[in-house]
């Protein structure tokens, strides 16, 4: 059976500057050539550093972990700091530019058109301004969902913020598939069988249908990010790349 799932720690990443980029490191953490259907990569920033052009007909996703950037698109700059977020359109020049030394976690993606359906937008955010929702009813595990979440979207990049011992109300099974950043904290991941020990700077692949847990263990808030596949179906994308 392939993998279900890779968890990915720090002390193993491998740096390598990514094609078109100029003063930039990336780590591509996740990737097809995982068995996953879309990119996660942390890319390192010297000041000055800037991005390259994303694959054709691949959108980005880019949500700032340290540091300050700005952000160019079609003629308007915008500031980014660390917990602002862009969401950047396939096909959409743009121009990605660090103030100074900075990290960001970039999610890439092919979209996926759906018939009938515009192609979204380009927008720029702030984790901050994002209200955090109970999960399922808990005050204790609360859930940013920092993109729209109508159809034109086909990617969901959200926050999940859990208080130590709040934990995912089931074991999940799915068809979305996941990429995971832990950004504070610490818990234990159950995926698949297997029960893992979770920090901060942990990333994670969960494929489709990986049974996946989490409980928030320590004295602080655990909080991760996470990519998810959302709002196409299935049977259209398989048919589509055959
Ligand atoms: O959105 C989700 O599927 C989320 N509840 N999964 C997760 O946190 N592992
Ligand atoms: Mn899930």
């Amino acid at each position: 059976m392939a993998a279900q799932y890779a968890l990915i720690t720090p002390d193993t990443h491998v740096w390598a500057t990514p094609p078109g980029w100029r003063g930039a490191t990336a780590a591509v953490h996740i990737s097809p050539q995982l068995g996953a259907r879309f990119t996660q990569s942390t890319v390192v920033l010297e000041a000055g550093g800037a991005s390259g052009t994303a694959a054709a007909g691949v959108q980005r996703t880019v949500y700032v972990l340290e540091g300050e950037l700005k952000l160019k698109v079609e003629g308007k700059s915008h500031n980014l700091r660390v917990g602002d977020f862009a969401y950047l359109p396939a096909d959409r020049p743009h121009d990605l530019t660090a103030a100074g030394a900075s990290r960001v976690a970039l999610f890439e993606k092919p979209y996926e058109a759906a018939v009938g359906v515009a192609a979204p937008d380009f927008m720029v955010g702030r984790a901050a301004d994002v209200a955090g929702e109970p999960f399922m009813g808990d005050e204790d595990a609360r859930l940013q969902v920092l993109l729209p979440t109508d159809e034109r979207f086909d990617t969901a990049v959200n926050v999940f913020t859990y208080q130590p011992g709040a934990a995912l109300p089931q074991v999940e099974i799915h068809v979305m598939e996941h990429g995971l950043l832990m950004l504070d904290g610490a818990g234990v991941y159950r995926l698949g069988d297997d029960w893992h020990p979770v920090q901060a700077g942990d990333i994670i692949w969960m494929a489709s249908y990986c049974p996946q847990w989490f409980v928030a263990i320590g004295k602080q808030p655990a909080r991760y990010l996470y990519y998810k596949d959302v709002n196409r179906d299935p049977l259209a994308i398989a048919v589509e790349s055959e």
